[in-house]
């Protein structure tokens, strides 16, 4: 497959599509549906939800090329064996992690809330990472996944900005991996945080990624041709 060059900052981000997989972060019901437990504690989703779109014209274009996908969820056990008492009691809430929640037990997998939206469901074959914390590597074997296919770069969609992408996005960087963060298909409730959470990633020469968007990549993937079935 011809290597790609997509248009980024703070300088073109390089990749070969057979060494680079799409890591889709936490784009879970709890998360980004009116009704979630997102929206219980008084956020608004409507930036979460504007996400979904491009991250889909993405999934569908990687996957045409045959390149690999990842989706990630944060949850935890039902008997919360693998919840530290410290996130739980975060926050004083009246209902957090393990409660009964508008769609189910919060952030408890198996449960509604926790699933991925249906618009950017898995397809089988591929992985679902299972995290109890906010970066994707912490306690996880996305490493091992990443360095079994011979993944070198990762291209990153996923909510929230600040959170859990950028959390990942750090590990990803200090493990040796490339980042290309999409910054229409990353979200945060909070619009100031989105706007320094995308300049914070590409500030000092792309100090732990490079950040372009979804229409860009797409351009820069037409090189690509799709794979015939
Ligand atoms: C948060 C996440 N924000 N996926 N999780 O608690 O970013």
């Amino acid at each position: 497959m011809p290597h790609v060059s997509v248009q980024a900052e703070p300088y073109p981000f390089e990749f070969d599509p057979t060494a680079t997989a799409l890591l889709v972060i936490d784009m879970q019901r709890d998360f980004v549906e009116p009704g979630g437990f997102g929206e219980m504690l008084g956020n608004d989703v409507t930036p979460l939800r504007r996400a979904i779109a491009p991250t889909r014209r993405v999934l569908e274009a990687v996957r045409a090329r045959g390149m690999m996908v990842i989706h990630t969820r944060e949850g935890h056990r039902p008997d919360l064996s693998d919840l530290p008492p410290t996130k739980k009691a975060r926050g004083h809430l009246k209902t957090g992690i393990g409660d009964a929640g508008p769609m189910g037990r919060v952030l408890i997998r198996g449960e509604p809330g926790h699933d991925i939206v249906p618009e950017l469901a898995p397809r089988p074959g591929e992985p679902v990472i299972d995290k109890p914390g906010k970066g994707s590597f912490y306690a996880t074997d996305l490493e091992l996944i990443l360095r079994e296919r011979g993944i070198r770069s990762l291209i990153v969609c996923g909510v929230t900005t600040e959170v859990c992408v950028h959390t990942t996005v750090r590990e990803a960087n200090d493990r040796g991996f490339e980042c290309l963060v999409l910054q229409d298909c990353v979200a945060s409730y909070f619009p100031e945080f989105q706007d320094a959470a995308i300049k914070m990633i590409k500030a000092q020469g792309g100090i732990f990624g490079w950040v372009s968007d979804s229409a860009t990549l797409l351009r820069a993937l037409d090189g690509v041709g799709a794979k015939t079935a």
